[in-house]
């Protein structure tokens, strides 16, 4: 039994504790107690989230926000307090944290476009019951996260130190993301000038963090909410597109493209869903796809110039690979970008 479980104020006496899922940056446990309860403890990575105490002051507003806007208590996360009231416990430099169990399963990939269209509706809810939320009250624990202006300087920066002599390799990707810089920066402009709405935000909207009911097989919460900030939801839109409407892994090594079915599908889940969604935003959702897709794309070019230090990589041009995948996507898009643009003209028209 891992000892920290004793720490929160959970019911009943643990009587069992086995390890959850397949994580790849926390340690998770599953618990049970002699009430039949069940819950899930967390260890928190401090190597990746060095503000932990910061990030579960943002997981623990933003779930009790949606706790309050919701029948089924299963459509968020329930945070436990420990026994000091603090929703998380610290021993040795470890810091622990609690939530109740939900008892649903969790997909790598949608298998049907049902299942496609329950994530959208997730992300959708998610970002719809927090749209009353001042965002600006979140801690940013990962600042500029998703400002593209910023990730084009350290790619340039990286480029011209070129500290692995990898630069010449690359010339051709670079004209390519510097070609696109200026349409990159718009969302960023547009953030900054006030015209799209600084709103929560989950910043990382892949299927496999979307909760299914075992029955239904419908919406029941996301999860992973680590990189809960404050932002733009464009971003949030764009990369659920860019991960889930490829008709190719990440870092496949021959061909990607746009699935344009499946952006309708996603399209039109998210449009019913977050209607709070401002005519300014809908406008820049085709934007939000190809500005993701290319920060990205810069982001994994300029791990990869820098010595491969942030993203894990399994084999020594994994990052360069993930790099040209990522814009060749991107080139995809901008062939698609009219046809975009009428589905999502469509999507809003038939909105329920
Ligand atoms: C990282 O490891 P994962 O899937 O949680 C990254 C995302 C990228 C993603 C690309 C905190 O997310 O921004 O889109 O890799 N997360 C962080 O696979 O940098
Ligand atoms: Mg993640």
């Amino acid at each position: 039994m891992e000892k920290a479980i004793y720490e929160f104020q959970i019911e009943g006496e643990p009587i069992e504790c086995k390890v959850l899922g397949n994580g790849h940056i926390n340690d998770t446990f599953k618990v049970t107690t002699d009430k039949k309860k069940q819950y899930v403890l967390q260890q928190i990575n401090t190597y990746v989230f060095k503000k932990p105490v910061e990030l579960m002051e943002n997981v623990v507003a933003v779930t009790e926000h949606i706790r309050d806007k919701i029948n089924d208590p299963r459509r968020t996360l329930h945070f436990l307090p420990a026994k000091d009231g603090k929703f998380y416990f610290e021993e040795d430099g470890k810091f622990w944290r609690c939530y109740e169990f939900v008892d649903g399963f969790c997909l790598s990939k949608p298998e049907t476009d049902d299942d496609l269209y329950e994530g959208a509706v997730a992300f959708g809810n998610f970002e719809q019951w927090l749209a009353d939320f001042s965002a600006e009250t979140l801690n940013e624990t990962i600042p500029d996260f998703h400002n593209t202006p910023k990730r084009y300087q350290a790619f340039k920066k990286a480029f011209h130190d070129d500290v692995c002599g990898r630069a010449k390799e690359v010339q051709e990707e670079y004209d390519f993301a510097i070609a696109r810089e200026k349409e990159a920066g718009k969302i960023q402009e547009m953030l900054d000038a006030g015209k799209i709405p600084l709103c929560v935000t989950h910043n990382d909207t892949k299927f496999d963090n979307v909760l299914l009911d075992k029955k239904t097989r419908k919406a029941l919460c996301v999860l992973d909410l680590d990189t809960v900030m404050p932002g733009t939801r464009l971003m949030d839109y764009g990369d659920s597109i860019r991960s889930g409407a490829a008709t190719a892994a990440e870092d496949a090594s021959q061909g990607v493209a746009l699935d344009l079915h499946a952006f309708e599908v996603y399209t039109k889940g998210y449009l019913n869903t977050c209607t709070s969604l401002t005519e300014a935003e809908i406008d820049l959702l085709p934007l939000s796809v190809k500005t993701i897709t290319l920060e990205l794309a810069i982001r994994f070019l300029t791990d990869y110039l820098e010595g491969d230090k942030y993203f894990k990589i399994d084999y020594p041009e994994h990052n360069l690979v993930r790099a040209r995948t990522q814009f060749e996507l991107a080139a995809d898009m901008e062939k698609k970008y009219q046809q975009m643009q009428e589905i999502v003209a469509k999507c809003k028209e038939e909105r329920k």
